[in-house]
């Protein structure tokens, strides 16, 4: 094997940098520097060199993210300190009776500050950091012992595999949530119809199907991204006065941190917080289930300690569900002025994502081939943001005996249809000869018109 020269290693370097810093650029702070082939060149070159000289490869070399022949190998792993869960709040009194409840154990009489974070709907990971260098990532798990998943984590283009800046700890943890952001989740839905394959119920279970693969091939693929919001340290007096502060070093290492977040004094000032990200909560380009509230002084947390499986200093309010269970009644067509035809189920009414649904898209014929939706099943609804509800998924152990099979409508016998892959496509004329219950008619309640989502 030739040696690499002292010119040769020092170009490595500085590619090495210069692609990372483009990564961060880009991953984490949403705002490329260079255009994508400038990237693709120095890329290019940085591998050409690792292939010609393997042993100036380092372990965070930008073009190892996806280990050839590395499997994840889900090994047994014990958090140093347990990852535990937090408590809900289900309503403005439960959270008010939190803030009492910390004010009363401290015996305060001010306000108290908390930080106010968005709760992700994602997966919670620890990721170690040796001498700044990602060393393992794992799962929550039960809290106490997770699982080995460091080569799928890598793969993530947002996760830094050697912490920014010169002063990094000897050994940190980072903890953080790994979600899918919904116009990633889209596309790859998308992309499994299209192959034939199933789709994903919702982005937090494409996020868990995404992390659980042995192959970290296939989790490059999928669009996952890491948010931190904690950070523990084997030094504690390194440990900054706040968990604000907390975050702000976490940011500086190199993680994306949640710019969402805020600070609050006292209750009336985190509801208000509650309130706003409720407002904001469709169109963020992620899911979130709720707002985290964490006491910021790390004296105070010390001091609250946790009671049984979560901290004292914490909790999380929930907003309302973006999937409930309901039942399809009907299913009726719906036609849009090209001509399209669109299966509707009607549902009995349920409350879901802050209104109440009575329709739902089932898209086209293949869908309901692909979900097997029977009139009458029990199914799993979704609305998320502004989106149309949508049928994701029948509970098949619900099937009522007489459920019955989607019937397409019964064309006039002069007209003939154009079956396209995906969707069944009719010449209005065909209109005329289809049955009332199969008409062009607008279905009431909450589905604006057709061509927004045939
Ligand atoms: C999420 N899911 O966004 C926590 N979380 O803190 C935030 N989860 C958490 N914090 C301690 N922002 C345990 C879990």
């Amino acid at each position: 094997m030739t040696k690499a020269s002292p010119d040769v290693i020092s170009r490595a370097g500085e590619l090495r940098d210069t692609i990372t810093e483009h990564n961060y650029q880009y991953y984490v702070l949403d705002d490329p520097r260079v255009p994508d082939a400038e990237y693709d060149r120095l890329f290019r070159e940085l591998q050409d060199l690792e292939a010609q000289y393997p042993d100036i490869v380092t372990p965070d070399t930008p073009t190892r993210r996806v280990g050839a022949s590395v499997e994840t190998t889900f090994e047994e792993v014990v958090h140093r300190i347990p990852m535990l869960s937090l408590d809900n709040a289900f309503s403005d009194e439960e959270l008010r009776d939190f803030d009492r409840r910390v004010k009363d154990r401290l015996k305060a009489s001010d306000d108290i500050e908390y930080v106010c974070e968005p709760k992700l709907d994602g997966l919670a990971v620890s990721l170690h950091y040796e001498s700044g260098v990602l060393t393992r990532a794992a799962t929550r798990g039960d809290g106490y012992t997770g699982e080995d998943i460091t080569a799928n984590i890598r793969t993530i283009p947002s996760v830094p595999l050697r912490l920014r800046g010169d002063n990094v700890p000897e050994l940190v943890e980072v903890r953080g949530e790994v979600y899918m952001p919904r116009e990633g989740f889209e596309a790859l839905n998308r992309r499994l119809a299209d192959k034939g394959e199933k789709a994903f119920v919702n982005p937090r279970n494409a996020a868990a199907g995404s992390l659980r693969q042995k192959k970290p091939t296939v989790t490059a693929r999928r669009p996952l991204e890491l948010c931190a919001y904690s950070v523990a340290l084997e030094d504690e007096s390194r440990l900054p006065a706040t968990h604000w502060e907390g975050l702000q070093q976490v940011s500086a290492w190199g993680f994306r941190i949640n710019p969402e977040m805020r600070r609050a004094t006292g209750a009336k000032d985190c509801l208000q917080a509650y309130n706003e990200l409720m407002d904001k909560r469709a169109s963020l380009p992620y899911e979130i289930d709720g707002i985290v509230f964490k006491v910021n002084s790390l004296a105070l947390q010390q001091q609250l300690g946790f009671v049984s499986r979560a901290p004292r200093w914490a909790i999380a309010q929930k907003f309302p569900a973006q999937e409930e269970l309901t039942v399809i009644e009907d299913v009726e067509f719906q036609v849009g002025r090209t001509g399209a035809i669109t299966p509707v189920a009607r549902l009995k009414p349920v409350f879901v994502g802050g209104v109440t649904v009575s329709n739902a898209t089932l898209h086209n014929m293949d869908e309901i081939q692909r979900l097997g939706v029977r009139i009458g099943d029990t199914v799993f609804v979704r609305r998320a943001g502004d989106v149309i509800p949508q049928v994701v998924k029948v509970v098949a152990e619900r099937r009522p005996d007489n459920a019955r099979e989607v019937q397409l409508p019964t064309p006039a016998p002069y007209a003939s249809p154009i079956l396209c892959r995906s969707r069944v496509k009719w010449w209005p004329a065909v209109l005329a000869g289809c049955s009332a219950r199969h008409s062009a008619r607008r279905p009431s309640g909450t589905m604006p018109p057709a061509r927004h989502w045939t």
